[in-house]
C-alpha cells in the first residue's frame, strides 16, 4: 500500500469503506507521474493485459483484447437510480438507490481480493477552471488507469484541489469475474457517485467519459445552469486569423471524430483555412459575462474508433496515433503493429485477430461471413496533444466561443446535406428530433432507425422532457445564442451509395454554415428550415454531378409527412412532461409540410 495522498477527509473515509467491500489485497494512488505509469505497463505487460507494440515504430504503443462479449457500451446494463423513477425518464433504465446499491454491492463484495485497487483523482476540464469537475475513480484495472491517465488529468494539480476540500464524484469500477450477467453501469446522480461492476470495456469503464462528463454532468448543469453534451468542438481559422468555432453532436460512430480534425480538401485550399481541434466527443458548456456560449472539452484524450481510419479519411488521426496509444481490440500483425479494416497500407498477410485467434485475409466464418481482424467497435487512446491540429486554447479555462451548434445523424433518406434552423426553439425541436441509423458503438441491431434527441439518448441523467425543457431556457439566457443546424453525410442514392462524399468536403458545409452565422449568405427556405441554394456551397474542385447536389438539397414534403409520425410517438412518450414549445413546433412544421405538399 502507498502513501495515502490527501489530507481530504470525505476522500480517506468512503477509499476505506469501499476498499472494505471489495477487499483488495493493496490500495495504490495514482499520481499521474512516468515513474508510476511505466511501473503500470511493465506489470500490465506481464500479466498479458497488454501487449507492446514494435516500439521503434510505435513508441509508448500498446494493445489490449477485452472479453468477447464486451465491446461497446451495453445500454441496457446502465441504469439511472433516482429517487423517483419519472426523474429518469423514459430515456432511461431506471433502478432505485437502495436496490441499486445492493444488487452492485453483492457483486462488489471481495471482487478485488487478489488484486490492488488504484485510487485515481482525476479532473475533467482544466484544472482550476469554473467547467472544471474532480472524480475520483477506483478500480481494479490496470488498463482502465492507463487510459484514465490519457484520457483526463492526473496528479498533483488535483490533489492539491481535494486537499482544498473541493467535491468529487465518487467513481468505483471493478472488472469482477467480467460477467455479462454480473455487469451493471450505475449512476446515482443526487449522490454523485458511479458503480460500473462486470465490464473492461472504455465507454463502460472509463468512468470520468460518459459516466461523468455526460450523465452526472448533464444532471449538474441542469442544476447549475450550463450545458454537458455527446459535441465534438472545432475551430475553423480564416486566412486573417480570425476564428470561429462550432460544436456538433452526432450520434456514436457517425462522424465527429473525423470533423474535429479535417483537413481542407484540395479544392478548398486557396482560401487558406486552418482546423483547430478541440474535442470530439465531449463539449461542455457556460454563457459568459459576453451573452455568448463558451465551450470546453472535458477530456485530454480521444478515444476513437479505429475501422475506416486512413490517411485518406482522417489524415490528422492518422499522425496522432504514432506514439503513446493504447489499441483495444485490433489486428495484431506478425511484426508487432495494429491494424484494422480499412486502414492505409496493404492487408497484412496474417495475423492474430481481436479475439487472440490466428488470423488471414479472405476467412469465412461458419454462415459464410467474413471474419474480421478488428472489431468494428475497436478503438484507441492516444493524448490530444499528438494531434497536430490540437487547438491552442486547449488549456484556456473560458474554453472557446461558439458561433454554431451542429445536429447530424445517419439518415439514408430524408435529411438534407444541411438545413439551419429558423430560430433557437425551432433549433430545440430539430435536435429533439433528431434519428439515426444504430451503429457498432451499441450492442443491438445494426441500421435500425432510432430517435437520438442531441445524440444524448444514451447519455442523458434524466428525463429528457427537462432536458428539453432546459435546452429551451439556455436559449433565453443568451444575448448571443448560437445558430443552429442539422447536417447528414449519410444520405444515398437508389443504389446505396452515398451521395456526399463527405470527410475532408465536409469544409464546404461548414463554410456554408459560418456564412450563415456571418449574415454573408442568401438561403432557401424550405418547410423544415432554410437550406443552401446550390450555386452558394463552393464545389470548387470536386466533381460531384449538379443531379446529386439537387438531390441532397431536396425537401421531400411527403417523407416529412411519414417523419412526423414517429416524432410524434416519440414525443407522446414524455407524455405532459414535454414543453409545449416543442409540440408548437410540432404543429407548425405540421402545417408548413401540408401547405407545401
Ligand atoms: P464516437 O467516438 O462513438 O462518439 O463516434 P464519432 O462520432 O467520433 O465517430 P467517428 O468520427 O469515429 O466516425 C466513425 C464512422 O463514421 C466511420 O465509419 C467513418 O468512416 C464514418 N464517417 C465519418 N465521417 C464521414 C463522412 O463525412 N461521410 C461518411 N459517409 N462517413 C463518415
Ligand atoms: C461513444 O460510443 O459515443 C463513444 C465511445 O464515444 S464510448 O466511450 O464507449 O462511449
Ligand atoms: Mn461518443
Amino acid at each position: 500500500m502507498n502513501k495515502i495522498i490527501t489530507h481530504n477527509k470525505k476522500l480517506k473515509d468512503w477509499v476505506e469503506k469501499m476498499a472494505r467491500i471489495c477487499k483488495p489485497d493493496n490500495i495504490l494512488w495514482i499520481d499521474g507521474t512516468n515513474e508510476q505509469r511505466f511501473l503500470l505497463e511493465k506489470e500490465a505487460e506481464d500479466t498479458g493485459e497488454l501487449i507492446q507494440l514494435d516500439q521503434q515504430k510505435l513508441p509508448g504503443c500498446f494493445l489490449h483484447r477485452t472479453a468477447i462479449d464486451d465491446v461497446a457500451r451495453t445500454e441496457h446494463l446502465t441504469f439511472i437510480c433516482t429517487k423517483k423513477k419519472h426523474d429518469a425518464g423514459p430515456n432511461n433504465n431506471w433502478m432505485s438507490p437502495s436496490s441499486a446499491y445492493k444488487k452492485a454491492g453483492n457483486i462488489f463484495k471481495g471482487a478485488m481480493s487478489g488484486r490492488t485497487m488504484y485510487v485515481i483523482p482525476f479532473s475533467m476540464g482544466p484544472v482550476g477552471s469554473e467547467f472544471s469537475k474532480i472524480g475520483v475513480e477506483l478500480t481494479d484495472s490496470r488498463y482502465v488507469v492507463l487510459n484514465m491517465l490519457i484520457m483526463t488529468r492526473v496528479g498533483n494539480a488535483v490533489l492539491k484541489e481535494l486537499d482544498k476540500g473541493k467535491d468529487f464524484t465518487k467513481c468505483l469500477h471493478s472488472k469482477a469475474e467480467l460477467d455479462i450477467n454480473k455487469r451493471l453501469i450505475l449512476h446515482f446522480p443526487e449522490d454523485n457517485t458511479i458503480w460500473s461492476v462486470g465490464s473492461g470495456y472504455g465507454g463502460n469503464v472509463l468512468l470520468g467519459k460518459k459516466c461523468l462528463s455526460l450523465r452526472i454532468a448533464s444532471f449538474i448543469a441542469r442544476r447549475e445552469h450550463w450545458m454537458a453534451e455527446h459535441m465534438l468542438i472545432m475551430g475553423i481559422e480564416e486566412t486573417n486569423g480570425h476564428i470561429e468555432y462550432i460544436a456538433a453532436a452526432f450520434p456514436s460512430a457517425c462522424g465527429k471524430t473525423n470533423l474535429a480534425m479535417l483537413v481542407p480538401p484540395e479544392g478548398l485550399k486557396v482560401k487558406g483555412y486552418r482546423i483547430w481541434t478541440v474535442g470530439d466527443d465531449i463539449a461542455w458548456m457556460r454563457v459568459d459575462s459576453d451573452g455568448a456560449l463558451w465551450a470546453v472539452n472535458p477530456e485530454s484524450g480521444f478515444f476513437g474508433v479505429a475501422p475506416g481510419t486512413n490517411s485518406k479519411s482522417n489524415p490528422m488521426m492518422v499522425e496522432t496515433i504514432k506514439k503513446d496509444v493504447i489499441f483495444t481490440n485490433v489486428l495484431l500483425t506478425p511484426d508487432k503493429r495494429a491494424w484494422w479494416e480499412g486502414a492505409d497500407g496493404e492487408i497484412p498477410g496474417e495475423g492474430i485477430d481481436w479475439q487472440g485467434r490466428p488470423w488471414k485475409p479472405g476467412m469465412r466464418d461458419e454462415k459464410g461471413k467474413p471474419v474480421l481482424g478488428a472489431h468494428p467497435n475497436s478503438r484507441f487512446t492516444v493524448p490530444i496533444k499528438n494531434c497536430p491540429s490540437a487547438s491552442f486554447r486547449l488549456e484556456q479555462h473560458h474554453g472557446v466561443p461558439i458561433s454554431a451548434i451542429v445536429f447530424g445523424g445517419r439518415r439514408a433518406h430524408l435529411a438534407p446535406l444541411v438545413y439551419e434552423a429558423f430560430n433557437w426553439q425551432h433549433g430545440v425541436f430539430v435536435g429533439a428530433t433528431m434519428a439515426s441509423e444504430r451503429t457498432a458503438a451499441q450492442v443491438g441491431e445494426l441500421g435500425e432507425v432510432r430517435r437520438d434527441p442531441m445524440a444524448m439518448l444514451p447519455f442523458c441523467g434524466y428525463n429528457m422532457a427537462y432536458y428539453f425543457r432546459h435546452w429551451l431556457n439556455m436559449g433565453k439566457r443568451m444575448p448571443k445564442a448560437p445558430k443552429i443546424f442539422h447536417v447528414n453525410w449519410f444520405k444515398t442514392d437508389e443504389r446505396g451509395e452515398f451521395l456526399w462524399p463527405g470527410f475532408t468536403e465536409n469544409l464546404r458545409v461548414l463554410e456554408w454554415i459560418l456564412d450563415r452565422c456571418n449574415n454573408k449568405v442568401d438561403a432557401f427556405k424550405t418547410p423544415i428550415g432554410y437550406v443552401p441554394y446550390p450555386q452558394d456551397l463552393d464545389m470548387t474542385g470536386l466533381n460531384l454531378p449538379r443531379q446529386a447536389l439537387e438531390k441532397l438539397l431536396e425537401v421531400k414534403p411527403d417523407e416529412w409527412a411519414e417523419e412526423l409520425k414517429g416524432i410524434k410517438r416519440f414525443f407522446t412518450e414524455f407524455k405532459k412532461d414535454l414543453p409545449i414549445e416543442l409540440w408548437d413546433e410540432y404543429e407548425n412544421l405540421s402545417k408548413r409540410i401540408k401547405s407545401n405538399g
